[in-house]
């Protein structure tokens, strides 16, 4: 596979050495994006997808038995659940996640960082189309969403891009706020959140990346990046990944 100028080896990846730490600064400073490829072992990987897994049937229980909170319900409709409470190997996932890789969060925000509740396990099968259930989700810039400069954090618990859905990304730092629309396409643009296609085509055609993941790689990019769940023709099958958002501290 041909390396893209925005990805960084396993050796130059590695986030606890200098080099790679900075590296990966550099690569987010200049095009939003960064995929830090094999940083993550594949046994850490495995006990992350098996919390995650472990969330979903908890939740999927309670909304069955009518018990589950009603914030809870409507994220597991778009089939997300948060974080928060989950724990891989006795580990708090929130707080493995923040130690691993918020020293980088924190140099591109230029304070010290927490993570943001608005920071989910997620399920995106092939059939999930940004037309039908609207769980593909649209074009669109969280920092519209979260109204703060954030960085994000995004893990798939397996390879995606090719068989499963992957992410696609405008390859360029913004500073601005791309325009949205409102439409009743789904859950984004009804609350007029998502950006046009036709405006990402008009204005970032050239700089579209649609990343393949292998386990154990991890992707940071900015609050200001454009981005979306990218569903390809001829997947099959669903990918589970975390998605988890830093801001600066209080
Ligand atoms: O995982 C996905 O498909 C979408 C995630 C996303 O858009 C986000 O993390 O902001």
């Amino acid at each position: 596979m041909v390396r893209h100028p925005l990805e960084l080896s396993q050796d130059e990846a590695l986030v606890d050495q200098a080099t790679g730490f900075d590296a990966a600064v550099q690569r987010l400073r200049v095009g939003g994006v960064v995929v830090l490829r094999r940083v993550l072992s594949s046994e850490i990987v495995a006990a992350l997808g098996a919390a995650a897994d472990r969330k979903f049937d908890v939740m999927t229980e309670a909304a069955a038995a009518g018990t589950i909170d009603p914030q809870d319900r409507v994220y597991l409709d778009q089939h997300a659940i948060a974080v928060d409470g989950v724990s891989a190997g006795g580990v708090d996932c929130r707080k493995w996640l923040e130690s691993v890789f918020s020293p980088i969060a924190a140099k591109i925000l230029g304070h010290a960082v927490t993570s943001h509740m608005f920071s989910f396990f997620r399920r995106v099968e092939p059939t999930d189309t940004e037309d039908g259930l609207g769980l593909s989700l649209p074009w669109h810039q969280d920092q519209t969403i979260l109204q703060a400069p954030l960085v994000n954090l995004w893990v798939p618990f397996g390879a995606c891009g090719r068989e499963a859905p992957g992410l696609e990304l405008v390859t360029r730092r913004l500073e601005d706020r791309v325009p949205t629309e409102t439409t009743g396409a789904n859950v984004y643009s009804r609350g007029g959140l998502s950006i046009a296609s036709a405006t990402v085509q008009q204005r970032f055609a050239d700089t579209l990346w649609c990343p393949e993941f292998a386990v154990g790689d991890a992707m940071l990019f900015l609050g200001s990046t454009v981005h979306r769940t990218s569903v390809l023709p001829g997947m099959t099958k669903r990918r589970t990944s975390v998605d988890f958002r830093f801001v600066t501290a209080a």
